[in-house]
């Protein structure tokens, strides 16, 4: 059930296509093999790709010898990094966060040093993939190996260089200071006063790293054969990926086209332009033959890039009742061996979500990012929300704990009310609309929040082995990125703008076109059921095109949770442009005047009167064209960029309840409620799916996944084995539910929905945890929260450690 709190927007009823609970368009065929993704694609005279990558995470190279691979079977060519140093490119970074931001140059293939373990040394091309790969086992490189920079702190001191010639591995500083800017007061002054007579909460907390571990593996094909270069690649960024591609080759955006064909899922993890993408376009251009690569799911877990890693330190000052006074955040992000496509913005997404749904009179914001020698780092669902996220939700947890109060009553002393929004934060920002209020009130009734307290009470007092913990997330995030403006403000290299445009075809169906480029999210569905009732179309008559460079020329891709707010108002847009160029039309066959005209239920009616025609009967007269009015003209598409004003902010509340075996450290989740306010629900069932997906991702951060490395600089969680990648056996059923206040940056009323779920969740699992041991002296336990961190945390905590 969905209950509503505010009215919701205009555009969600009992009689509109929005807000139905559409089965997804695009499952049959996925479901059903009736698609082919990239690794399917067959191409005469296609050759297979096989990449040899360096074993160690620093080293010089000073030798490649490719003979036996060369005469290996199969093999057409062995090249390295100083056979394709003139046309493979270069991997960019759009995110210059400071203008004097440190980056080292990033070919997709180093000539003479490597910076980590994983990087591509040379590649092989041969007639079939077993070839390629039985060939890289034949390439024989020298290395010397370099001193690795691998622990974050360390690196940060520059105790080891990642890039010797860059002189450090510290590489931007991003400051915010509400003081400076204007949007509160001074951070240090309000701690300075709570350690005098309030309270002052110091922590710090490890983000560790995590990896996106998308379903299918990363693939691209690259034909060079036609007028242009084609390239199909499992991407979520075709767009991106094309001006990257022509802007560091040289070669002109119109001679390449880029095709995302259905994709396997990419959690951010696609939102990249690859190396391996670069080198396969070098090779294919280079041989002048079509050319394949996938790689296998150990090299997606070791190069396709990580995401998180980060340390948090901390200090909230508050009053003595619990009222929050300031909040200084002091940060080190790990950028691994290059600034990514977006890596050097990604943690600084974090320092406007802090203060999260709380009134800070003071905050401040530190960031420092750093290179090392590990997998470069970038955005993974969230993408810097998640960390700022999980970072105040375990604040106020243990600010309650000191005041002795319940965890939800200081966090209601502390959040924006709902009548006074909008609100414009410390942080900066105007959330246009939510209720806290109505989000908390729904999942406490669905959670039985007071029977779980007394149960908790109950097994405290029998002193029993398995106690139970209440975990508690209140969050909010900024999504649907867009606003240009607010991202240029941030030296973000691209715009915030999405692109659409719907055409009637001659049988009165209808073809969108969207610049967004889904690759799970269900946005055929989704934009069909935007776009029928704007027409008055039926659903099924709508068909949505994307991810083909030629067939939707502009666009700025997905990712963010940007797609619905920005790329779905452009298709609003674009689908009003089209009903007011009918207009005119309908008037001439109808004989009568424009302003007598009313559209609703997909035609247009003569006022006071049943003198009607329908868009169809309109689409087919332009396609014949005969009784067109003379400078009319014969068609019914429109096209329009939309570019918001504002982010979305969508919010909710979660509530986990988890039971801890004092003596083993085992963890169980007895119950997860989620209440969400996404704003206007174009599709109830998708939107439940992706609170699903990303709820398992924050619970896996919290609990199970860690990329660790060894001293070495060896990923040593490189297989499913050891990074342990949830299944739907290790979760239970959540319960969900919506509440809606709709956004006031987009006609539809909706925000973004794709990460809420993964910003949310790890909070309030982490948040259970240590709430049912709190009382034996434990304050934190580091993710994720294997059962041996928690035996030994309850371990020293009952020894008063
Ligand atoms: N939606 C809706 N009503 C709302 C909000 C959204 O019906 N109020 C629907 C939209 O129409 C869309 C879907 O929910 O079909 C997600 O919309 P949106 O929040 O706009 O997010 P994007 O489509 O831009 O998707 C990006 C987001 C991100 S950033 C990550 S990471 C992520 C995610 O989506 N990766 C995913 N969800 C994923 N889902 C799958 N299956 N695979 C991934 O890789």
């Amino acid at each position: 059930m969905t209950v509503t709190d505010d009215a919701p927007a205009p555009t969600a009823g009992p009689e509109t296509e929005v807000g139905k609970a559409r089965y997804r368009k695009e499952d049959l065929r996925l479901i059903t093999g009736r698609t082919r993704w990239t690794d399917n694609i067959q191409l005469t005279g296609l050759l297979h790709l096989a990449m040899v990558r360096s074993p160690f995470p620093h080293a010089k190279i000073t030798g490649i010898d490719t003979d036996e691979a060369t005469r290996s079977s199969g093999v057409v060519a062995v090249l390295t990094g100083a056979d394709l140093a003139d046309s493979q490119g270069a991997c960019i970074n759009a995110w210059a966060i400071t203008e004097d931001q440190v980056a080292p140059e990033h070919p997709p293939m180093p000539r003479d040093r490597v910076a980590f373990a994983g990087e591509v040394v040379a590649v092989v091309a041969a007639r079939t993939a077993a070839e390629a790969r039985d060939a890289a086992e034949l390439v024989d490189v020298d290395y010397e190996e370099l001193p690795a920079a691998l622990d974050l702190k360390e690196a940060a001191d520059d105790v080891v260089l990642a890039h010797p010639d860059l002189g450090t591995n510290r590489s931007a500083f991003w400051k915010f200071d509400s003081a400076e800017a204007g949007t509160g007061g001074n951070v240090d002054e309000a701690i300075d006063k709570a350690r005098a007579d309030g309270i002052v909460i110091e922590r710090e907390y490890r983000q560790q790293r995590l990896i996106p571990a998308f379903m299918e593996p990363r693939s691209v094909v690259v034909d060079p054969t036609g007028e242009q270069i084609t390239v199909w690649s499992a991407t979520q960024i075709p767009h991106i990926l094309r001006f990257a591609l022509a802007a560091t080759t040289g070669v002109p955006e119109s001679k390449i086209r880029v095709i995302a064909p259905d994709v396997g899922g990419g959690f951010g993890g696609k939102l990249q332009q690859t190396p391996e993408e670069m080198i396969a376009f070098a090779v294919a251009r280079r041989l002048g033959r079509p050319v394949k690569y996938t790689e296998t799911r150990s090299e997606s877990l070791l190069a396709a890039h990580h995401g998180r890693d980060q340390w948090q330190k901390l200090t909230l000052a508050a009053n003595a009742d619990g009222t929050v006074t300031g909040l200084k955040v002091e940060l080190l992000a790990d950028l691994g061996a290059y600034v990514a496509l977006v890596g050097g913005g990604v943690p600084v997404l974090g320092a406007f979500m802090f203060n999260a749904i709380y009134k800070f009179p003071a905050y401040q914001f530190n960031c420092q990012t750093v290179l090392t020698n590990k997998t470069w780092t970038d955005a993974y669902r969230g993408a810097g929300r998640p960390e700022a996220t999980y970072a105040i939700e375990r604040l106020m947890d243990e600010l309650a704990a000191e005041v002795g109060v319940d965890p939800l009553e200081i966090r209601e002393k502390n959040w924006i009310k709902h009548e006074e929004f909008p609100f414009t934060t410390v942080a900066g920002l105007e959330y246009d609309s939510g209720n806290y209020e109505a989000a908390t009130a729904r999942a406490k009734e669905l959670f039985g929040y007071d029977e779980l307290r007394r149960e908790q009470e109950e097994r405290r007092r029998a002193g029993d082995p398995v106690q139970l913990g209440i975990g508690i997330s209140t969050f909010t995030e900024m999504c649907g990125l867009a606003p240009s403006r607010v991202l240029g403000s941030l030296n973000y290299g691209a715009g915030g703008w999405e692109h659409a445009s719907v055409r009637m075809l001659p049988t009165g169906k209808v073809e969108v076109v969207t610049g967004s480029s889904a690759h799970g999210q269900g946005h055929e569905t989704a934009w069909s059921q935007i776009v029928a009732d704007r027409l008055g179309v039926p659903f099924d008559d709508v068909e949505v095109l994307h991810g083909d460079t030629q067939v939707s020329p502009k666009g700025l891709d997905t990712y963010g949770s940007r797609s619905l707010t920005v790329g779905g108002q452009a298709l609003v847009n674009a689908a009003e442009k089209v009903v007011e160029k009918a207009r005119p039309l309908a008037a001439h066959l109808l004989e009568a005047n424009v302003d007598d005209l009313e559209f609703a239920g997909g035609k247009f009616t003569v006022r006071g009167t049943d003198s009607a025609i329908g868009l169809t009967d309109l689409a087919t007269a332009v396609f014949a064209a005969h009784n067109l009015p003379d400078g009319m003209e014969a068609s019914l598409d429109a096209e329009a960029t939309f570019d918001p004003v504002n982010f979305s902010f969508p919010h909710g509340t979660h509530l986990c309840a988890m039971e801890v075996d004092t003596e083993t450290g085992q963890t169980r989740m007895r119950k997860y409620v989620s209440v969400d306010d996404v704003g206007t629900i174009v599709n109830p069932l998708i939107v439940e799916g992706q609170m699903h997906g990303g709820i398992v991702q924050g619970i896996a951060q919290a609990l199970w996944e860690d990329a660790v490395y060894d001293e070495n600089g060896t990923l040593v969680a490189g297989s499913f084995v050891d990074y342990t990648l949830p299944t739907t056996a290790d979760t239970i059923s959540f319960v969900t539910d919506n509440t809606v206040s709709p956004a006031t940056s987009n006609s539809l009323g909706a925000k973004g929905v794709g990460e809420a779920g993964c910003i949310a969740s790890t909070p309030a699992v982490v948040g259970a945890i240590v709430d049912a041991v709190r009382h034996l002296g434990v304050r934190d336990i580091q993710m994720p929260c294997t059962p041996e961190r928690v035996w030994k945390a309850v371990q020293a905590g009952t020894a008063g450690g």
